[in-house]
């Protein structure tokens, strides 16, 4: 039921608001330029849709103290909301066509707009509601209320399953209900670093995740199994890859590396697992923040890390 499974619509956001650290929003230029879309065009032999350029969001940052004060908590809370707009936007436009909606951050709170495009995309295409399989050290469903930190790349999954709520539209309230996410279709892999509010918010909704504990278990093989049978088969799947779900050795340079995290080959076997079922319909990989390891080695692993586990969800390394 995906008739364009060889056209890839590219969205390459440089937006950096959802968390303090300066750089992420060069994520997607550093992956660009290392050859990614070359060789999904030339190597793998997607036709290209979309962005050529990064969309750089710095000049929505506050330039000034006042521009854009914090609300319910929120830091950058109008910029985000702008950005992600935007966002759902583009991969509705090429998730409805059926292309792949391909995204390249930037933070993770872009996932905002990439999950609310493809959502409303879906049901209108094949009136199906999809699946998100999110990759992280951590759960990114703080409630504004919950989060310590007021960044909003910690709550994208809040706002986009509904837990989260805001009516003002320019705060994410033009998040209507056919861009929602049910959370019963969600599913995490690779936790290692969750709020204790959040861990009482999965535990209230009864969220299906895979800790780092999970995988040390019954290893990831298992548990990629039971991940892809708890979406169900035939369900559309947006893949959410924060790179920080790879442990610091293979992708250092990120904005909160937490030790004790997939191997890359855990984290390519996962986005292999996801192209082979057939059914994936949108990957983000985000949180590549090139300026945040401590060598040009850390760099380079970071970007070579991202940049194979994008190709792996297209489909390299199947044969
Ligand atoms: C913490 C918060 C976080 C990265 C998400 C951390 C959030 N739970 N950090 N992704 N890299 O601020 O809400
Ligand atoms: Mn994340
Ligand atoms: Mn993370
Ligand atoms: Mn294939």
């Amino acid at each position: 039921y995906l008739p364009k499974q060889n056209e890839v619509g590219v969205v390459a956001v440089g937006f950096s608001g959802g968390q303090p650290k300066v750089g992420v929003d060069d994520g997607p230029q550093v992956l660009i330029d290392s050859g990614l879309l070359t060789q999904l065009s030339q190597d793998l032999g997607y036709k290209l849709f979309g962005d050529d350029k990064v969309n750089l969001y710095r000049e929505l940052l506050p330039q000034s103290e006042n521009a854009d004060p914090p609300f319910r908590n929120m830091k950058n809370p109008l910029a985000a909301s702008a950005v992600t707009r935007r966002i759902a936007q583009q991969t509705y436009e090429h998730s409805v066509q059926g292309r792949i909606a391909l995204t390249l951050g930037g933070d993770h709170s872009i996932a905002i707009g990439t999950i609310a495009g493809t959502a409303k995309a879906t049901r209108e295409r094949l009136g199906r509601e999809i699946g998100v399989i999110w990759v992280d050290a951590h759960s990114d469903i703080n409630t504004p209320e919950s989060s310590d930190s007021g960044n909003i790349h910690g709550m994208p999954v809040a706002f986009l399953t509904g837990i989260a709520k805001e009516e003002r539209e320019e705060y994410f309230g033009w998040l209507k209900e056919d861009m929602l996410l049910n959370y019963r279709k969600l599913v995490y892999i690779g936790l290692r670093d969750v709020d204790a509010g959040e861990k009482a918010i999965l535990r209230k909704y009864g969220i299906k995740a895979f800790s780092m504990f999970d995988i040390d278990r019954h290893g990831i093989g298992r548990v990629v199994e039971m991940a892809l049978a708890h979406i169900g088969a035939d369900t559309p799947i947006h893949l959410s890859f924060d790179v920080d779900a790879l442990d610091p050795q293979w992708a250092p340079s990120t904005g909160t590396p937490v030790r004790g995290g997939l191997t890359l080959r855990e984290g390519d076997y996962i986005c292999e697992s996801v192209h082979e079922t057939g059914n994936l319909i949108a990957v983000d990989l985000v949180e590549v923040n090139p300026y945040l390891a401590s060598d040009e080695k850390g760099k380079q692993e970071t970007i070579r890390a991202g940049s194979s586990l994008v190709r792996c969800a297209l489909g390299e390394s199947l044969l």
